[in-house]
């Protein structure tokens, strides 16, 4: 049933909309209790408002840390007022209903975001604002709780249409009120346990807050949505969409994948760009100039790359965008887009471009999550590369110094393929990529396959693999793998090694005459 607001108490660190709610209430003639800063805003908005010192009869005290929790506060949201032994006690200590709760807590998460200190951080722990918030939650059979400034209107508008707040809205915001007090422990918990070292903390959760729902997921029947964690970094959670249409839930995926590996590259050192179809890279190059890295990129797999996304590790400059608009392009990401750039790209209306502001730490740690049936799957990120690794050569033969620097490349473009990835790369630049094959000599061959297709599409005779490197994400079983490599035209091989056949391989690699060097780091990606 819809129930009256009698009384309401105000408690909130983001002010936004308040003084209009605190007026709306008032003149729905609602009585108006509120603590200190609350209080003074509502009273500077020339509304009657009551003080909580005067409600409890307890000043606010302890900095501020002890202000709300009082059986006056707590009995009057938690009291079954239908219950003659609840109503006893109401009487009997002189507690009043609250009927209405709107708080919303400490900025404990910008706080940490801000790379405050751990004694900043844990005065932003608000105790008092979650406290009332799940008292008025739990009774919400008789209190509306609201923690989010987007639902005053509704709320206002409940009660001038019908006298109170309806049981269903009440409900929907106490459902609310609970995933955002879970989502700011959890917040406290995620936070606790990297600033202590303790990552297998038990009964860890994974909140993060709604921002967008979505048409749908991977597939039209599917139900989606964008929920942000938090992490401020660049990337695409944190990007903002210059123009184009709605991302997708794929969209999404994809532009992650992209700009995760292309900022594996430093963008000082040269510019890189990668092109991504299917969370797989189609496509990547590094180069002294965007633009020849994009062509380069591109010519890995032009058909893939139709319908792809692209990632810059550097500002686009006009003629970057003018070679990326001649292909039906889903996204670019990038740290920045000159006005030029911007201006070539708007006239592709549907083409979304998002600005990043830098790129991504490739070192940064941080948490990777994956559900199965029952649970959660929770790593570490993969924040190595093969410049943490000490690269030993294995063969009789040593890579050049040419074949040496891709086949850095190579590992760091393998690194982002799903596996089995087996990655050739040619003078700066991918030549055939081999991704998600249940065998490595199936990666190989693809790979090999694909390099055929992409010379014959630039009027070239013979594969582009020939002549090549190539990065293995993995050991090589068996000698197959290898012989693979070696007939597709492959010079030199990087791989993690570690394989009970390593010595098989090593002598294959030797009886074709080719160099080969091990990392010891495996970068599965499932
Ligand atoms: O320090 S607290 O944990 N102790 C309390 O008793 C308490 N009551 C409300 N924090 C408390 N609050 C929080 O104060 C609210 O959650 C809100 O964020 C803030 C509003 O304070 P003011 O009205 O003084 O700006």
């Amino acid at each position: 049933k819809t129930v009256k607001v009698g009384r309401a108490l105000l408690s909130v660190f983001d002010k936004s909309g308040m003084a209009d709610f605190a007026r709306g209430l008032s003149e729905a003639g609602v009585e108006l209790v509120s603590t200190g800063g609350t209080h003074k805003l509502i009273s500077d908005a020339g509304l009657p408002v009551r003080e909580i010192s005067d409600l409890t009869g307890f000043p606010e005290m302890m900095d501020g840390r002890v202000k709300t929790l009082h059986p006056k506060v707590h009995g009057g949201l938690l009291a079954v007022r239908d219950k003659a032994d609840h109503a006893a006690s109401m009487a009997e200590h002189d507690i009043g209903a609250i009927d209405l709760v709107a708080v919303n807590l400490y900025p404990f998460e910008k706080t940490v975001a801000s790379g405050a200190g751990y004694d900043d951080i844990i005065e932003n722990i608000d105790i008092g604002g979650p406290a009332m918030v799940r008292s008025a939650a739990k009774n919400h059979a008789y209190v509306t709780v609201v923690v989010d400034p987007a639902d005053y209107p509704a709320i206002l508008d409940a009660i001038k249409t019908t006298g109170g707040v309806p049981f269903e809205l009440r409900q929907r915001l106490a459902a609310k009120a609970y995933a955002r007090t879970a989502a700011y422990d959890s917040a406290i918990s995620s936070w606790f346990a990297k600033a202590i070292d303790y990552p297998e903390i038990p009964y860890r959760s994974f909140a993060g807050t709604l921002r967008e729902v979505m048409r749908y997921g991977e597939n039209p029947h599917q139900w989606a949505g964008f929920y942000a964690n938090g992490d401020s970094r660049p990337g695409v959670a944190t990007a903002t969409q210059v123009q184009g249409k709605t991302l997708s839930y794929n969209n999404i995926n994809d532009t992650d994948a992209a700009f995760e590996l292309v900022s594996e590259f430093d963008p000082v050192q040269g510019a890189a760009v990668a092109i991504i179809k299917h969370a797989n890279p189609c496509g990547v190059a590094v180069a002294d100039d965007l633009v020849t890295a994009y062509k380069n990129a591109l010519r890995t797999d032009p058909v893939s790359a139709f319908g792809g996304i692209v990632a810059t590790n550097r500002e686009i400059d006009a003629a970057t965008a003018e070679e990326i608009v001649k292909v039906f392009t889903e996204v670019i990401v990038a740290p920045s887009a000159t006005p030029e750039a911007q201006a070539i790209i708007a006239a592709k209306k549907n083409l979304r471009l998002l600005l990043t502001g830098g790129i991504a730490d490739p070192k940064a740690d941080g948490l990777v999550v994956k559900s199965v049936a029952g649970g959660l799957l929770v790593q570490s990120r993969d924040n190595r590369n093969v410049d943490d690794c000490d690269i030993k050569v294995v063969t009789k033969k040593a890579p050049s110094a040419a074949e040496l620097a891709d086949l850095r490349l190579a590992a760091k473009v393998a690194k982002h393929v799903k596996s089995n990835a087996i990655v050739y790369v040619r003078d700066g630049a991918t030549v055939g990529i081999g991704a998600g094959q249940m065998s490595r000599v199936d990666s190989a061959l693809t790979g090999h396959r694909k390099s055929i297709d992409a010379a014959r599409a630039a009027g070239i005779e013979g594969a582009l693999t020939q002549g090549s490197v190539v990065a293995s994400d993995a050991f090589f079983p068996f000698a197959d793998g290898l012989e693979a490599l070696v007939a597709a035209g492959a010079t030199a091989v990087i791989q993690p090694g570690g394989s009970m056949r390593d010595d098989e391989v090593i002598d294959a690699a030797d009886a074709a005459g080719i160099a080969m060097v091990m990392t010891g780091m495996r970068h599965f990606r499932h």
